[in-house]
């Protein structure tokens, strides 16, 4: 008996010819590995093909024609079309979002000029729980509910094109995040300029807008909205 299960043991050893506890071995013992599931927008516009790519339900409400959503001047941003908020009056346009507590956001912009502001918010029904504005001095100012909370430090410069990512988490009383990047490379920078946990948004936003005040001329462009961090 005791040289039969010797016997095994050296043909067991002879099969593998080799370190049983090698990478290889013991890889063609375990069930391969599943792949993570690629990240999804939950939102998404990039203005192509004719008037907006999100529309009727799903999407904007087109306050305008001031609201330019097949603008194809050069140079573009991404793809053929891209929307210009032309000089004008006050317009806005909304879109339904699925309400989250935490949201990370994307969008590329050219200024055309800084002559008025231009605002990106996330909101709850007429609440502006994640307001990001664009001044005529060039700087974002990032608000939480009702708090301003900082001012980023990239001028931004008319005729640039920058890419913009964010992150806003609600918050339960004055302790909702708002973080802010900004680049004129489409590389996500390691640090946020805005860094800020202090805001008082508390809402679920059910609603994205873009819009801008008298003589404001943006181009804006992708705008992505996401559950995990874009790239
Ligand atoms: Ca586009
Ligand atoms: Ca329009
Ligand atoms: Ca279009």
């Amino acid at each position: 008996m005791r040289i039969a299960a010797l016997i095994l043991c050296l043909a067991v050893r002879c099969c593998f010819a080799g370190d049983l506890s090698s990478p290889e071995f013991l890889a063609g013992l375990l069930p391969a590995a599943a792949a993570a599931p690629a990240a999804t927008n939950i939102f998404q516009e990039n203005f192509e093909g004719p008037g907006y790519q999100q529309s009727n339900a799903n999407g904007w409400t087109d306050v305008t024609s001031a609201i330019d959503e097949d603008y194809a001047g050069t140079p573009k941003l991404e793809g053929d079309q891209a929307c210009r908020i032309a000089p004008s009056e006050f317009v806005f346009a909304p879109a339904p979002i699925a309400p989250r507590d935490e949201y990370y956001f994307k969008f590329r912009i050219r200024p055309n000029t800084l002559d008025n502001t231009f605002q990106f918010t996330l909101s709850r029904t007429g609440v502006d729980d994640c307001n990001i504005k664009l001044q005529t001095d060039g700087l974002w100012i990032v608000t939480h509910g009702s708090i301003g909370l900082a001012t980023g430090s990239t001028v931004l410069v008319p005729g640039t094109e920058y890419f913009v990512w964010g992150r806003w988490v609600k918050g339960s009383g004055a302790n909702g995040i708002i973080q802010l990047w900004v680049s004129t490379v489409n590389s996500l920078p390691g640090a946020p300029e805005i860094d800020a946990n202090t805001g008082n948004g508390v809402n679920q936003p059910n609603l994205i807008t873009i819009q801008g005040g008298n003589n404001t001329d943006v181009v804006i462009d992708e705008i992505q909205l996401r559950a995990s961090p874009i790239p």
